[in-house]
């Protein structure tokens, strides 16, 4: 705590506690402090009135910096606030048609007064196809590509109002993606979206647009970490492991990984409930961030990021690693890692989001000998701040996919040895890097 406390200055402090003050006042809505304005958006733009109601592009942005929505996809659902029915949804579906009875000649899409609407799997044909459809419900966060961090359907809605002054909009707005942690504020009218036609040289606008923002909590998302940290440094040949049970261990089944069941066919299909089936550890925690101290040279420094995979069901596509840390601000270069700050707040530089190469290493698979990616970072010292004492070193705060990861306490860390001062190289260490150094050359 105390090395956290030297490094933020009381200006930061001041900053968040404000923040914290504006958002606590909202209780709906979560705050992330490494990524404060991030949400979901659902945009609803009434393109056309029709006989009994309205033709509406739903559009979904992610403006979440490194929270992406993965496969199995986002599931949305809304209450109607009348008698609404879906005639028909172009780019998605509803998942249950619902009772509609009462229709003779034509059938709704859907009559559900609560409807649940997924995206549709890539590959429908060309005719039930909108733009930005169709990823199976997969969004990526905006950080890592703003392109992919859109979802969209057309929905074509009767038994409703036909003029913006008898539309009534839908309530209790509700997203899993995919899993719990969503909560969705009431719909809002807003100012009417403007499109510019292919060739730039018209605008039109919709009729009427109102908007929806979902924002995500890990509390709410799972009660237990879903990652932890481990730590290891160059100066001292302690490994400090993930804390213990850091996922929580109660109620957990997992498999050791040299049973033979993991041989059977089929075992690491993905489950309809999406349960892991989890590699037994310590820590019981899916994925493991090992951040290791790797060099130290004159002017710079080097570390080791290794993410490692336990859970035999699931593949990470997209994965994305955040990690605070105040040499942040002068990286030099990261290996086989995509890399890009984050700054949340403009005076201070100090978290990063790693992500995969594409087609290289975007992909972490599921657990076993390919369970693993990992990066190394070179970072300039401050000759003012840098030190390995107290832990300096090591993240503040790790993420993965958005979720914040569980860190050793504070005492367990690496230590320096004592005897070691500022530029604390022993004798042996130097040698050994100075003979690894003419060795690389
Ligand atoms: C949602 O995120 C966008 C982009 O960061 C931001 O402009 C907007 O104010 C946010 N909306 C809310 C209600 O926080
Ligand atoms: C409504 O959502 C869109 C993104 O879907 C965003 O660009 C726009 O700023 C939002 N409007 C308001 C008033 O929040
Ligand atoms: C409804 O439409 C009228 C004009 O047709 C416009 O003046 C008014 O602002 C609109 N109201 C809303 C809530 O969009
Ligand atoms: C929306 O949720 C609130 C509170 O959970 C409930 O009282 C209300 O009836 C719901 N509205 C609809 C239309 O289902
Ligand atoms: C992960 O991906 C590999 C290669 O695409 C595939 O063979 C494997 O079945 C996938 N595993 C899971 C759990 O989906
Ligand atoms: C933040 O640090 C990175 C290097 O890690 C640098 O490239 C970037 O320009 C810095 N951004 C700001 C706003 O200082
Ligand atoms: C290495 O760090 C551990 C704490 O994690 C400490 O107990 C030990 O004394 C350190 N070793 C040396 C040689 O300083
Ligand atoms: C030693 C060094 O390069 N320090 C730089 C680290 O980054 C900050 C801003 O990001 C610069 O102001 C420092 O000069």
């Amino acid at each position: 705590m105390e090395m956290m406390m030297n490094y933020y200055n009381a200006a930061f402090f001041s900053k968040v506690l404000l923040v914290f003050t504006v958002m606590c006042s909202h209780h709906a809505m979560a705050y992330d402090p490494l990524d404060p304005n991030g949400n979901i958006t659902l945009k609803w733009d009434v393109v056309q009135w029709t006989g009994d109601g309205y033709v509406a592009m739903v559009t979904m942005n992610n403006f979440q910096m490194f929270r992406h929505i993965e496969s199995p996809g986002w599931k949305l659902g809304w209450a109607w606030s009348k008698k609404e029915v879906i005639w028909s949804m172009v780019g998605a579906q509803a998942t249950e048609q619902g009772d509609c009875s009462k229709f003779k000649a034509n059938l709704p899409h859907c009559c559900e007064r609560k409807p649940t609407i997924v995206d549709m799997l890539p590959g429908v044909p060309y005719n039930q196809q909108i733009q930005n459809c169709c990823k199976g419900g997969v969004v990526g966060s905006y950080g890592q590509d703003p392109s992919s961090s859109v979802s969209a359907f057309q929905v074509s809605v009767g038994l409703a109002g036909t003029t913006n002054k008898t539309v009534k909009l839908p309530t209790n707005f509700t997203l899993l993606g995919p899993g719990p942690g969503y909560t969705c504020g009431p719909a809002k009218v807003v100012p009417s979206t403007t499109f510019l036609s292919p060739d730039h040289r018209r605008k039109t606008q919709a009729l009427m647009t109102w908007n929806v923002t979902c924002t995500y909590s890990q509390f709410l998302a799972s009660k237990n970490p879903s990652c932890c940290v481990s730590f290891s440094s160059f100066y001292n040949d302690t490994i400090t492991p993930c804390p213990k049970c850091a996922c929580g261990c109660l109620n957990k089944n997992c498999v050791r990984s040299d049973s033979k069941l993991l041989s059977t066919k089929g075992i690491n299909t993905p489950t309809k409930d999406e349960k892991p089936l989890l590699q037994c550890t310590f820590h019981m925690c899916p994925i493991r961030v090992h951040w290791h101290v790797k060099l130290n040279y004159k002017d710079y420094w080097r570390v080791k990021i290794a993410i490692t995979n336990f859970n035999y069901r699931m593949n990470y596509t997209q994965w994305t690693l955040v990690a605070q840390h105040p040499n942040l601000n002068n990286v030099t270069q990261v290996f086989s890692f995509d890399y890009k700050p984050i700054v949340p707040y403009q005076s201070i530089n100090d978290t990063g989001m790693f992500y995969g190469m594409k087609y290289y290493n975007d992909l972490l698979m599921e657990a076993g000998a390919l369970g693993n990616v990992q990066s190394e970072v070179l970072m300039q010292k401050d000759s003012n701040t840098f030190t390995f004492k107290k832990g300096w070193a090591f993240p503040r705060k790790v993420y993965f996919n958005g979720d914040e990861c569980l860190l050793p306490s504070p005492e367990s860390y690496p230590f320096l040895p004592s005897h070691a001062s500022y530029g604390p190289l022993s004798s042996l260490t130097l040698i050994i890097i100075l003979m690894l150094l003419i060795f690389l050359e």
